[in-house]
């Protein structure tokens, strides 16, 4: 198992960015960039053995930097929305960055996917990796506390990828943090995803509003488009007249785990026979189907963007937990670890 490293050009502010690319004995690849401790591309055997990409991502910096709908970065402090970019903890209210209309979205404008993160390389027996360290200051984007944040990216010879993060603060604050890759298992992005097949295993999905706030409703999934329970197609109920597809364009919803299962997602591409499963501690995923990918993207060098040509699975604590009544909430502590991960097994068929 080997890691190599390589400049990959220089932000707008002229600090150079390095990518690395975590090997393992298998020849399974994962290049991750120091800025934002983004996934720009992994390498996954197809069931003949041909090695290609299966995620989305760009062949240089300053698309990264300009037009990244958060292509495989780490997102945060906070993922997805908090209503009104703005939450109280005690007597104290607190007033984020509203980068998403009047609400708060993935960190605000520069989140944890757009600064330089400080990188130690991890040797083990049984494990290569990447420790990123990040100090968020005491007011970043609106949040409380000088926040000490730590990612580590793992990778074994059994192709499992596992995400590990870790937080703590000086103050009482919120913290909830995933990662944004957008899967595509076809490899090489030689089609979109809604062929792919998808099991969650969650009961429960979480209504939206038309700003995809959620409404505070936990529905049950039985006899809906979000029972994925057994299996199904991503594009086999994405364009019914359903009134939460509809105002989302796809799927965009938080899904409550059922922890009793052996994995929580499982994403499986027929024709190439890739499959990936995920493992977390987290209580929800966000499936989000790309719906808003647009265009004017070019893919990894040459190809096209187009909607739904990516799955993101953001394996999380519940979205705007803060403002929502309905939905366990997390406030830590001063000197409170947060800490949380997600696994990535990868195999074929
Ligand atoms: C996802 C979605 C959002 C948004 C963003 C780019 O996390 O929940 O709606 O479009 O990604």
């Amino acid at each position: 198992m080997r890691i190599l490293k390589k400049s990959f050009g220089r932000l707008k502010s002229g600090e150079e960015v390095i990518k690395y690319s975590l090997i393992n004995r298998n020849n399974f690849t994962v290049n991750i960039l120091n800025y934002g401790g983004i996934i720009t591309e992994i390498f996954t055997p197809d069931e003949e053995g041909n090695f290609e990409n299966i995620v989305l991502g760009f062949d240089n910096l300053r698309d990264y930097e300009e037009k990244s709908p958060y292509f495989g970065s780490i997102v945060g402090r906070v993922a997805g929305r908090i209503s009104n970019a703005k939450f109280r903890i005690a007597e104290n209210e607190y007033n984020l960055t509203k980068n998403n209309g009047k609400h708060h979205l993935h960190g605000g404008n520069i989140g944890l996917d757009k600064v330089i993160w400080q990188v130690e390389e991890i040797f083990e027996e049984e494990c290569i990796g990447l420790s990123m360290s990040y100090l968020s200051r005491d007011g970043e984007e609106g949040y409380p506390g000088n926040l000490n944040i730590e990612i580590s990216y793992l990778l074994n010879s059994n192709n499992e990828l596992e995400i590990q993060q870790r937080a703590i603060s000086d103050k009482k604050t919120i913290v909830n943090m995933t990662n944004h890759t957008y899967f595509n298992l076809c490899g090489n992005l030689k089609e979109d995803i809604l062929n792919h097949t998808l099991t969650i295993n969650g009961d429960q999905v979480a209504f939206v509003d038309r700003e995809i706030i959620p409404t505070g409703e936990l529905r049950n999934i039985e006899n809906s488009v979000f029972d994925f329970r057994k299996g199904k197609k991503i594009g086999k109920d994405l364009y019914r007249k359903d009134d939460q597809l509809i105002k989302c364009k796809g799927f965009d919803h938080p899904f409550v785990l059922n922890h009793a299962r052996k994995f929580a997602v499982k994403l499986e591409d027929e024709k190439s026979g890739r499959v990936m499963e995920v493992r977390t501690d987290q209580p929800v995923v966000v499936l989000y189907t790309g719906n808003y990918i647009g265009q004017e993207l070019m893919l990894n060098g040459k190809i096209k963007s187009k909607d739904y040509m990516g799955v993101c699975l953001e394996t999380q604590d519940y979205p705007d937990a803060i403002n929502q009544h309905n939905f366990p909430t997390r406030i830590y502590d001063a000197g409170e670890i947060y800490k949380a991960y997600t696994q990535f097994k990868f195999y074929t068929k």
